[in-house]
């Protein structure tokens, strides 16, 4: 089949049951869309960001190709959220699975519902660790590089995100 022409960069997080299986089980959610997964970072254990009354997070970022416009995809990625039994708690809270679209090749979206790149992408190292792993020369629409974003953010003591071992979360075959 014809290889789609936009490419994606999302970013996953999870702190409520089981974080691992949820995250992997969200990836193939996301193959079951005709959703080409490229890549994926390893998981990383993060202290919670804006509201910190709430259990670490397991973080990780996806490369994936679709045709999807951002709407479309987010529409997706919705509906898996909800298949995974995310429900509505307070804003920044817990939740079961989060699926956000942190970047894209086609520049800046921006509509009454959706901004990409992620409106706070350039202040979360939970965020831009793992997509660093994954895409090191990724840069913002401007022109800044995300491993620039993340060295400003050197340092920060509530910031935590560590490694979760040799956890796999997903095996992209091989091209052939
Ligand atoms: N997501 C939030 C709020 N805070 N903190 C961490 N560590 N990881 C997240 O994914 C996260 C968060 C809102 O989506
Ligand atoms: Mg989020
Ligand atoms: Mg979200």
């Amino acid at each position: 089949p014809q290889e789609s022409s936009l490419r994606y960069w999302l970013g996953l997080g999870a702190n409520l049951g089981d974080a691992v299986a949820t995250l992997r089980a969200a990836l193939h959610e996301l193959a079951a869309r005709e959703i080409a997964i490229e890549r994926v970072s390893s998981p990383y254990r993060t202290a919670p960001r804006d509201d910190p009354d709430q259990p670490d997070f397991l973080n990780a970022a996806a490369q994936v190709r679709s045709d999807l416009t951002p709407p479309q995809l987010l529409a997706e990625v919705k509906a898996i959220e909800v298949d995974l039994g995310r429900t509505k708690t307070r804003r920044f809270g817990p939740r079961t699975i989060d699926v956000d679209l942190l970047l894209w090749s086609g520049g800046e979206w921006q509509d009454p519902h959706l901004r990409v790149p992620h409106p706070r992408l350039h202040e979360r190292r939970f965020a831009l660790v793992p997509l660093l792993e994954i895409a090191p020369d990724l840069a913002m629409p401007d022109g800044t590089r995300l491993g620039d974003l993340l060295a400003r953010l050197d340092g920060d003591p509530d910031q935590s995100v560590e490694p979760v071992g040799e956890l796999v979360l997903w095996t992209v075959p091989p091209a052939s």
